[in-house]
């Protein structure tokens, strides 16, 4: 090979590459810019159907009582629901969204014969029912997925009052999304848990991902937004864009409150009404307090209790720092007042000599730390070549705010699904990743801290929220 030959191959070299640099270039602001075409190209690994067909119309959910030892069947299927005045596509159980209401007293068992008749995986998990593990419904962990056709039945013990919720434990992404949760109201044993009110309302807060007024795409086989969630661009109560509930005044009104979204945060209020916020995910609290607002983290509940005096129209809204949305409206009618509202929140001394066994725990100082922190595979690379941070959109506007109200970094939430992201836990001191099983009995315990890492990628200052999950307890 002479000289010439080989600055020929060199000089080729540097314009195959300086092609390639150009190409990766105009990909990554092609994909910036048309963040679905991404997406559209793995809907041939197998997209969701979104078609409505002949499915029948989602009903409203009824309140099914149940006594103890009663058994009962809950069937999840494809039903269709008007959205934003379109037919959109959705899961049900029993035919409702939400499912219905499913009411029972403490200390209740009762057997829940579950059959999947919809396109997906599923299973039951009762959100924060104290149940054997075994019936949990967390897919391949404590049981196998319920196939589309196949049946479990569930023997669940309800030993707490409160409100709890169910919904599937595996492509939760997809089908809670769709619609496939409901409540389980579980009332006291003990008469006074509760003030006395005219009126209870379950109220589910969601948010759904629309696209041309059809569900946004949802791969069969890969979950997408893994890094910050799926926002939602419509907001839901009881998966109703217009809410309505009509009540007569001076009727006290319990509002159980789930948040059903897989990351949004809500700030609930209804402004020129006095709420109280009495209970949450356990119960009953141990001091009730007036509120202007309720904070409720994706699956949290919150038991606020409102007394409408005066008829008229009322909003319930979501506030964040940048925004307000309307959620749905309570109208008043004008009625004589014959009922009064107990005006001193209430303290609960017999929750609050309950807990007196774990109140030394508070000052304990902590035995060990666990790191959750997350695995990027690729992800750096990915944003590298999409042309820098900035245009990534994943410097954070909300500084100093420590909730993520909005996708601020929708182009990296875009391309994380759960084969490129992986959450693990760390052990803080011996960095070792694990797993943890707690055993034994409550003295032998340790106090351990479950802490969040910033991801430690400079670029990626996210402060997106993550829920974590205890189970077992
Ligand atoms: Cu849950």
């Amino acid at each position: 090979m002479n000289k010439e030959l080989l600055n020929k191959i060199s000089s080729m070299q540097k314009v195959l590459i300086a092609v390639f640099i150009a190409f990766l270039f105009v990909a990554g602001i092609y994909l910036y810019l048309n963040p679905q075409d991404k997406l559209s190209q793995s809907k041939q690994t197998g997209e969701f159907s979104n078609a409505v067909n002949n499915y029948p119309l989602a009903k409203t959910p009824e309140v099914v009582e149940l006594k103890n030892g009663d058994s009962y069947n809950l069937a999840a299927s494809i039903v269709k629901k008007n959205i934003k005045g379109q037919e959109i596509k959705m899961l049900a159980y029993n035919g409702s969204i939400p499912g219905p209401i499913i009411k029972l007293s403490q200390g209740a068992e009762i057997t829940v014969n579950f059959k999947n008749e919809t396109d997906v995986d599923s299973t039951i998990h009762s959100h924060g029912v104290r149940v054997d593990n075994k019936f949990d419904g967390v897919a391949d962990v404590t049981q196998k997925a319920v196939k589309p056709g196949e049946s479990f039945s569930y023997k669940l013990k309800f030993p707490d009052a409160g409100i709890f919720w169910y919904h599937p434990h595996i492509r939760e992404d997809y089908a809670q999304e769709l619609g496939m949760y409901g409540n389980y109201l579980v009332t006291p044993t003990q008469k006074d848990y509760w003030a006395e009110v005219d009126r209870e309302e379950t109220l589910f807060l969601d948010d759904l991902l629309t696209e041309n007024g059809k569900i946004a795409f949802f791969d069969r086989n890969i979950v997408n937004n893994t890094l910050m969630g799926r926002f939602g661009n419509v907001m839901l109560i009881n998966a109703d864009d217009k809410y309505r509930l009509s009540i007569k005044q001076g009727e006290r009104v319990r509002f159980y409150l789930t948040n059903a979204a897989n990351t949004r945060v809500f700030n609930a209020s209804i402004p020129n009404a006095q709420m109280r916020l009495v209970g949450g995910d356990n119960g009953k609290y141990e001091r009730e307090e007036w509120i202007d607002s309720v904070l409720l983290g994706p699956s949290e509940r919150a038991i606020v209790e409102v007394w409408f005096d005066k008829a008229g129209k009322y909003q319930i809204i979501h506030k964040t720092p940048d925004k307000t949305y309307t959620l749905g409206t309570i109208s008043v009618a004008k009625s004589p007042v014959t009922t009064s509202y107990l005006l001193t929140p209430r303290v609960n001394q017999d929750f609050i000599n309950s807990l007196s066994f774990l109140r030394p725990l508070f000052t304990k100082p902590v035995d060990q730390k666990l790191n959750i922190t997350v695995d990027m595979m690729g992800m750096n690379q990915g944003s590298m070549m999409m042309g820098g941070n900035q245009s990534m959109g994943m410097q954070d506007d909300n500084d100093g705010d420590k909730i993520e109200w909005e996708d601020n970094m929708q182009m990296m939430n875009a391309m994380s699904t759960n084969k490129n992201i992986k959450w693990k836990l760390v052990d803080d001191q011996t960095k070792k990743k694990r797993t943890w099983i707690l055993t034994g009995n409550l003295e032998k315990v340790k106090k351990l801290r479950f802490q969040f890492l910033t991801i430690r990628n400079p670029s990626i200052q996210c402060s997106t929220q993550y829920i974590f999950m205890a189970r077992g307890f």
